[in-house]
């Protein structure tokens, strides 16, 4: 199976990042994991995205705050699929990332998830890996079934939970 790599800006970026590697991990996904910047490492983030093709990865996830360019200078040394995950920072609640991570110039594509959006990002990429894996094919389907019968539980839970309310006086 394709492995994918998740890059994240700076190692405070690791608490929002967990989520996205429990999922890969849940999904039993091979994934390494990096701190590498598109500033202040730009020469290790360029030769790790130029050389991710040869080295077996199928996806690249990456994460940063604040002027968050690492997914789409990634993106710009690659052609494997890559998704942003813009991280919310202090002053501006990561609309400054979102907005540095979802606006990229055609040509060089960046699939943005929610602003924090680590467990997306991390299904999104197995999405991809699945297009050519039955067996993740298969554990995405029953996933989702799972998740249907979850939402359908809750509601049956809450029409009760409104019958009894009714029948007070
Ligand atoms: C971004 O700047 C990182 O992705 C991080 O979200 C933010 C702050 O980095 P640190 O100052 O905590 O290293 O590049």
């Amino acid at each position: 199976m394709k492995k994918v790599a998740v890059i994240m800006g700076s190692d405070s970026d690791l608490p929002i990042v967990e989520k996205a590697l429990a999922e890969l991990k849940a999904y039993g996904v091979p994934s390494v994991c990096h701190v590498m910047s598109a500033h202040r490492t730009p020469q290790i983030a360029c030769e790790f995205a130029a050389n991710a093709k040869k080295e077996g990865f199928g996806v690249l996830i990456c994460a940063a705050g604040m002027a968050a360019h690492l997914a789409g200078v990634m993106a710009g040394h690659t052609t494997l699929p890559v998704i942003g995950i813009p991280c919310k920072s202090s002053n501006l609640d990561g609309m400054d990332a979102l907005l540095a991570t979802v606006q990229m110039p055609p040509g060089i594509p960046v699939a943005t998830v929610a602003i924090n959006g680590a467990k997306n990002a991390a299904l999104l990429a197995i999405q991809m890996l699945a297009l050519s894996d039955e067996t993740l094919a298969a554990k995405l389907e029953s996933e989702k079934q799972a998740m249907i019968a979850g939402v359908m539980q809750k509601d049956a839970a809450l029409q009760e939970k409104l019958a009894a309310l009714q029948q007070q006086p």
